[in-house]
């Protein structure tokens, strides 16, 4: 078979069953590190519940996530886990499935590992949502559970620096109520309240556009030159807030400014 005949046939072998996402969808993409929980074991590298260097490396992987070809207008990151929402026409690889599946969970890996030193991985899934309300539930939603798991993480290495082990701290978080959590915390003098907010609520990554100091090549007058940058927000806010700050993300001139 010549090769022409050979590639036409099995071509369709790869394409057939390729899905795109329909215009107008929303997309978001959740990345999600493999077996993390090992990986911040090993060694102990990492403080417990939160070490700040792993969060740096998050931040960094979801900014280089935002800047890799993608129109990526907000970035969320919360433990081992980033959110991307793309902008609503985005139309990099013909809005296929597959290749921002693959691309999104390629690049998050290398640039994590390159980071950390050594291999990690992670996985990518993409939901497809049909308007802004539910991408303002969507980012509500990890919100949340940034919140829950802080809780819980909170208590579950309090009790085991008390002496617990595994399965007692686990057995005695079990059903517990959330104020009943704070309690717990409060008895070991630990507010809950006073907890970084980058702990409980994640830290969102958006681009700012700001003024640099240039010089007009052509008049060697100076000049300020309107410039994009992310910014990094380890203050988010919440509830309610927290909505109108992500649909604040969708509004035109944002969708239209992302290059
Ligand atoms: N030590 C430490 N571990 C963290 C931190 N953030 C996330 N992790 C770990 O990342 C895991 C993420 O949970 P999950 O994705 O459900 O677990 P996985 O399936 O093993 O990746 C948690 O169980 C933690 O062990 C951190 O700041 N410090
Ligand atoms: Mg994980």
């Amino acid at each position: 078979m010549k090769f022409d005949d050979l590639d036409k046939k099995m071509r369709v072998y790869e394409t057939a069953t390729d899905l795109c996402v329909l215009p107008g969808m929303f997309m978001i993409a959740r990345l999600d590190g493999r077996s993390f929980t090992q990986l911040t074991k090993k060694g102990g590298q990492f403080e417990v519940p939160f070490d700040e260097r792993f969060r740096n490396l998050m931040v960094a992987t979801t900014e280089s996530l935002m800047t890799c070809g993608f129109r990526v207008l907000y970035g969320y990151t919360e433990s081992d886990e980033i959110s991307l929402l793309f902008a609503p026409d985005e139309q990099l690889f013909g809005r296929k499935l597959r290749k921002y599946n693959s691309t999104l969970a390629g690049e998050a890996s290398v640039q994590f590992s390159v980071r950390l030193g050594q291999a990690a991985s992670f996985d990518c899934r993409i939901s497809q949502l049909p308007n802004p309300e539910v991408v303002v539930d969507y980012f509500r939603w990890r919100n949340e559970d940034a919140a829950r798991n802080a809780l819980n993480s909170w208590c579950y290495w309090t009790l085991r620096n008390d002496g617990l082990n595994k399965q007692q701290a686990t057995k005695r978080l079990l059903r517990l109520p959330v104020s009943e959590k704070n309690e717990l915390l409060f008895q070991f003098k630990i507010n809950f309240n006073d907890v970084p907010s980058w702990q409980k609520r994640g830290v969102g990554l958006y681009w700012e556009e700001y003024d640099k100091p240039s010089v007009n090549q052509m008049t060697g007058e100076e000049i300020m030159a309107r410039r994009r940058r992310i910014r990094k927000d380890f203050e988010l806010p919440m509830k309610g807030e927290y909505g109108e700050f992500v649909r604040s993300f969708l509004s035109e001139r944002q969708t239209q400014g992302v290059t």
